[in-house]
Formats: C-alpha cells, sequence, structure tokens
C-alpha cells in the first residue's frame, strides 16, 4: 500500500514535471511566435516605411520616356509631309494617350510652347491616373519642339516634358505668361569658372569671357543663334567678334542644351525664343549641370502687365537662371528625338524596326541616361488619346 502511494506520488510528480515541462514549452513555443509576429510586424512596418520611401521619380522617369517616344514616333508618321496641324495633333495625341495610364497627379503648369495649338497641352490640364495617394508633379510638356522641322525634314527636332516636385506647396516650375523670352545658354565649364557673363553685356564682352573660361580663341568659339531678323544685329555682333554664328530655324530646347553636352560643337546659345521653351530647356541644363540666363520679352502691354503680375514688379529687369525656372532637387526631364540633332539621333526606320533615341535625367544626382530603344512595327502599339484604344504605329 505504501509502495503504491509513493508510486502514485511519484506519477503525480511526474505528471507535473512533464505538465511544468510542457508549459514552459507552451510558453517558449507562444513565445517564439510572438517574437516571430513582431518580426513579421516589423519587417511590415519596415516595408511600409520603405514603400513610403520609395523614390517615385525612378518609377515614373521611364514612363515618361515612353511618352515621349511615343509622340515621336507618332510625329515621325508625318516627317516631311508639310502638315504642321496634324504633325502636332499626332505627338499630342500620342503623348497625352501615354499619360493618361501612368500613375501619377500630374498639372501642367507650362503648356505647348510659345505658340499654343488649339488641341495643344495647356497650363491647368491635369495628366495621369489622379488615383488615391499617386505621385504629385507639375509638368512642363513640349510634344513637339520644332513643328516646322518635322514637316520640312529638317534635323533638330524634339518631343520632352518636365516633371517637378512643388516646393513648400508652390509650383518648382515657372510660368513666363509671355511668348518670348532673351537667353544665354552655357556649360559646365562656363558655369563653374570665375567670370560672370550677362544679358546686358555686350556680345564681345560676353564671347571673350566664355572664350577664357573654355580655354580656346573667340574666333574658336561657336555660337548657336535662331535665324530671325530680330538677330541681325546679335548675328553681326558675334562674327564681328571673331566667332561663328550657328544659325538654325527652330527648336531652340536642343540648341540650349548642346553647350553642355561634349563634343557638340556649340559652346553657347544666345538670342530671343520661346519663353515657355525656355522652362524645358532650363530644366535640361540644370540636369547637365549647365546654365542659363533667361528674362522674359514682353511684346504687348498685357504680356508686360501679365509678366509683372505673375513674376513681379522687378521680372522684366531680373536675369533668370535655371535654378529660379526650374527650382530645387526633384526635376525631371525626358526627351526623345524626332529628326536627329548633335544632341541625340532622330527616329530611324529599317525594315519594320524603328530606333529611337532619348535621355532621361534628373536634377538629384545628375544621372543622364541615354537610351535608344528599338521598337517592332509589326507588334508595337501607342495608346492614343482620341481614340483611348491602343493603335499601330
Ligand atoms: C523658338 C523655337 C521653337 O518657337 O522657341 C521659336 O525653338 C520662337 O518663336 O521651336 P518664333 O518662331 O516666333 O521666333 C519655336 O519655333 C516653336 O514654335
Amino acid at each position: 500500500m505504501a509502495k503504491a502511494k509513493k508510486r502514485a506520488k511519484a506519477s503525480v510528480k511526474t505528471k507535473a514535471k512533464a505538465s511544468k515541462k510542457s508549459n514552459r514549452a507552451t510558453k517558449a513555443v507562444s513565445k517564439k511566435g510572438t517574437r516571430k509576429s513582431k518580426a513579421g510586424k516589423n519587417k511590415a512596418a519596415v516595408n511600409t516605411q520603405r514603400s513610403l520611401s520609395v523614390d517615385m521619380e525612378r518609377v515614373v522617369e521611364f514612363d515618361f520616356m515612353r511618352a515621349t517616344e511615343a509622340a515621336a514616333l507618332n510625329a515621325y508618321k508625318w516627317l516631311g509631309r508639310g502638315n504642321r496641324k496634324a504633325t502636332h495633333a499626332a505627338a499630342v495625341d500620342a503623348m497625352c494617350g501615354m499619360m493618361d495610364l501612368i500613375n501619377i497627379s500630374a498639372t501642367v503648369v507650362s503648356g505647348d510652347g510659345s505658340k499654343p495649338q488649339p488641341d495643344g497641352i495647356n497650363a491647368g490640364e491635369k495628366l495621369g491616373l489622379w488615383s488615391k495617394g499617386s505621385f504629385e508633379v507639375d509638368m512642363a510638356l513640349l510634344p513637339i519642339d520644332g513643328i516646322n522641322l518635322v514637316g520640312k525634314g529638317l534635323p533638330g527636332s524634339i518631343s520632352a516634358m518636365v516633371a517637378a516636385r512643388k516646393i513648400d506647396g508652390k509650383s518648382a516650375l515657372m510660368h513666363i505668361p509671355c511668348r518670348y523670352a532673351l537667353k544665354m545658354a552655357y556649360g559646365p565649364a562656363v558655369k563653374n569658372s570665375l567670370g560672370e557673363v550677362h544679358l546686358d553685356a555686350s556680345v564681345r564682352d560676353n564671347l571673350e569671357i566664355i572664350a577664357g573660361k573654355l580655354g580656346k580663341r573667340v574666333c574658336d568659339v561657336t555660337v548657336a543663334v535662331l535665324e530671325r531678323d530680330r538677330h541681325k544685329k546679335i548675328i553681326r555682333d558675334i562674327r564681328k567678334a571673331g566667332a561663328s554664328a550657328r544659325l538654325f530655324s527652330d527648336g531652340d530646347v536642343a540648341y540650349c542644351m548642346a553647350p553642355s553636352i561634349p563634343d557638340t560643337g556649340i559652346d553657347v546659345y544666345m538670342g530671343i525664343g520661346g519663353a515657355a521653351e525656355s522652362v524645358v530647356a532650363a530644366a535640361a541644363v540644370k540636369c547637365l549641370e549647365g546654365d542659363m540666363l533667361v528674362r522674359p520679352e514682353p511684346q504687348s502691354p498685357k504680356e508686360k502687365r501679365a509678366v509683372i503680375k505673375a513674376l513681379g514688379k522687378n521680372a522684366l529687369e531680373t536675369m533668370y537662371r535655371c535654378d529660379d525656372l526650374a527650382q530645387g532637387n526633384h526635376i525631371l526631364f525626358c526627351a526623345t528625338a524626332i529628326t536627329s540633332s548633335n544632341v541625340l539621333r532622330g527616329v530611324h526606320v529599317q525594315g519594320s524596326k524603328a530606333t529611337t533615341s532619348s535621355v532621361v535625367m534628373r536634377s538629384r544626382y545628375y544621372t543622364v541616361r541615354r537610351i535608344e530603344a528599338t521598337h517592332d512595327l509589326s507588334k508595337k502599339t501607342i495608346r492614343l488619346r482620341s481614340s483611348d484604344a491602343e493603335a499601330r504605329l
């Protein structure tokens, strides 16, 4: 009996021990579980944090390039056909068609160049999907800079766009409410060395400073100038100073970029061109680490009032720079060439393949990507806004 009691006691003890053990084990397991779920929660939190801090510029910049590629490919169909209206409409249709698919909330602050077209992209227009929480940007777009160049089959036309994040709730891109602006664009070597060029200085003085900064003689300096009657004096002064004037008929965004790109043969851009184009060009030149001097050139009292109202009473004496026209470090620029220039190769079709050359840049890290894409025309479709459908090229 005593033995049986002892055994029973022992078995109770063993059971108790076992249950203690199993309790401990269960606790350990559940602790592990808690640890695991805590780790899971932490990971989720880190991922949320990460996804919030995903650099959206990196995500959307390639979609922007798809939009300029589409505009260039669609406009290319009108190459040499002398139809301004249809060329422009084709670029707008394809650019907007692609923009309609991008998950952004974009507001156009500077639309369609210095000569707004009836069916163009206008300031105030909203582009993108505008889904909740999507990336917000302001944009300046040029479906085509150099419509006439496409119509005449001449070099130098591009499709370009700029996007910028707001700074303190305000647009980082300037809108100059007049048709023309006086501009001078130059590359990093001129920007970063001593001596100041100035819009009010004589052409000769500016060229001497630029030549000095570039370590060349004035006679070896090449100046890009739009061939217009209003530039007769500038062209004369360039030649009198001994420099070379490279005249071109349209498409000054590419010519403003040229001095900031090695081996283009262009040292500086000078003259009066489209004001809207100067904002797009300034964004590009900023990403290329060059600089531009820009001053609005209103052509009527009405334009003068509009400029002063928008930019302040000193606007007509101020010399704006890239950092004023495209402010801060969140500027994206993207362009695809329609016809070739010394900056980009134009659309090129061979057999059933079309090749496009684009440049995608942002001011945050000054990364400049040149992207050559081959499009299979037997398969490729582009989204057109007019039909809200994919269309063959
Ligand atoms: C320039 C040129 C553009 O407008 O800005 C020009 O680069 C300025 O206007 O491609 P004018 O032609 O009146 O001189 C464009 O030609 C765009 O239309």
